[in-house]
């Protein structure tokens, strides 16, 4: 289940020192004649960087003593690094129509993502009035040249322990991975003490990874990123706690089997095992969606998803009880699933407590096969040298915990289990347990993908 949501934006801590006199310049265009259209555009004196989007100011007058009508806004780009826009509003097709002497203003989004020979140099004019009737903007908007300036990126991860936002000594990450993009992705990993540096940077902004990071830490806002000016910078990559160490959520079923078609009841329990208070909390369910052997209906349980808004005190135990029907191909999985997490709406999925309940639907059974390696080189793809040969296999049922086939993996690694009730299983290696965290499990049964043959990693355990 995918459910990873990058978002956010980080402290950066570095100032940001303009060692170059930056601002635009704004030229009106001459003119004998008396221009209809006037447009005039600026942009702050903040430091411009590669890959980070900045604003430029755009005002649009009717000079004239008519209605202008379908005015539409367009960049014509000089010289220097190709420019992207958005936010053209009104400005875009089908056109804005200005009053007699009415003044418009618009705020552009600008980015230049690669730099392609020096600064951009450009006018922003309208194609839908005759050109003679239009004083456009010019812009020269400087940047600072990554091909002549670099920097280095001194910065810490922390998990913020005490939660004041700030890097207090003691809460340095250790071996906390960090990934950071700018034309190509760069990685390191953080010191004993949560530091990390990247040297000789080319000068521009980049976007900061979520990676996973040690004993459970989340970073605190993801999708942010650094801007590099030119020489040293000092920067912090704070870290929080998941609302899973204070949030607890479980769920069972009122039935050990079912058919599909029939109702089935959940009992969700969640309790607030901390010390503050929560609020704002809802539930997510089927968040990948399109499955056919979710339990349909969740929708309607407005008391416990969205657009529910529940509050728990330190301590509070609360209970829903829901009802949905099970999908009608339950029976070729051998089991529906109900998948949810809780927390805010617009929080990070990934620091929700979730419940992953499997309730069983029998089925007829089928056939699956696959293989387990030692990904050695790290590649996720099983090369010469790294099949988990000749090793006793079993599957075993996530809801008995009862072994319910055994077979013995060939020197490739691959072993097939003919005939196993439709359901799902842990797969065990003799020896090996696998690399995720969350182990690994087969779907057995008559259903499209359970004739699919896995491939699943493990480690010596
Ligand atoms: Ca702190
Ligand atoms: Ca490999």
């Amino acid at each position: 289940m995918s459910r990873r949501s990058p978002r956010g934006v980080f402290r950066l801590l570095a100032g940001l020192t303009a060692a170059l006199t930056l601002g635009a310049l704004l030229t009106p265009a001459a003119s004998a004649d008396p221009a209809k259209l006037v447009i005039t555009a600026s942009v702050d004196s903040g430091v411009r960087l590669v890959g980070k989007p900045f604003p430029i100011t755009v005002t649009v007058h009717n000079a004239s003593a008519e209605a202008l009508t379908a005015i539409t806004l367009y960049t014509d780009q000089n010289s220097g690094s190709y420019l992207s826009f958005d936010g053209w509003g009104d400005f875009g097709y089908p056109g804005a129509t200005l009053a007699p002497d009415e003044t418009r203003n618009l705020t552009l989004n600008a980015t230049v993502y690669t730099w392609g020979g020096g600064s951009p140099e450009l006018d922003i004019t309208s194609t839908s009035i005759p050109s003679w009737d239009v004083q456009p903007a010019h812009l020269s908007v400087p940047f600072v040249d990554p091909t002549t300036t670099t920097g280095t990126l001194h910065g810490v991860v922390y998990g913020d322990r005490d939660g004041d936002n700030a890097f207090d000594p003691g809460e340095g990450l250790a071996g906390a991975p960090v990934r950071i993009y700018g034309e190509t992705t760069l990685e390191t990993v953080a010191g004993p003490d949560g530091t990390f540096t990247f040297a000789d940077l080319p000068a521009r902004y980049y976007q900061l990874f979520s990676t996973t990071l040690p004993d459970g830490w989340l970073l605190a806002e993801t999708n942010g990123g650094f801007g590099v000016t030119g020489g040293d910078q000092d920067v912090e990559v704070r870290a929080v706690r998941p609302l899973s160490d204070q949030l607890q959520a479980t769920a069972s079923v009122d039935r050990d089997t079912y058919a599909p078609g029939d109702q089935a009841q959940v009992t969700f329990t969640l309790t607030n095992t901390g010390s503050q208070p929560l609020s704002g909390i809802s539930g997510n369910c089927d968040r990948i969606g399109g499955s056919q052997y979710q339990l349909t209906g969740w929708q309607s349980w407005t008391d416990l998803v969205y657009p529910a808004s529940l509050t728990f005190s330190p301590g509070e135990t609360r209970t829903f009880t829901e009802t949905g029907t099970v999908p009608p191909l339950a029976d070729q999985y051998g089991g529906f699933a109900v998948d949810c997490d809780f927390g805010p709406e617009l929080g990070n999925p990934d620091s929700n407590p979730e419940v992953r309940l499997w309730a069983r639907v029998p089925g007829a059974p089928g056939t699956t096969s696959g293989s387990i390696y030692h990904d050695d080189n790290k590649n996720f793809t099983q090369d010469p040298g790294e099949a988990i040969g000749d090793t006793a296999v079993s599957l075993v049922d996530i809801i008995s915990g009862s072994t319910t086939a055994t077979g013995t993996t060939d020197a490739d690694g691959y072993v097939t289990f003919a005939s196993v009730p439709a359901g799902r299983y842990e797969l065990k290696a003799d020896g090996w347990v696998p690399a995720d965290a969350g182990g690994f499990q087969v779907q057995a049964g008559t259903c499209q993908s359970c004739v699919w043959e896995w491939s699943q990693v493990y480690t010596r355990g």
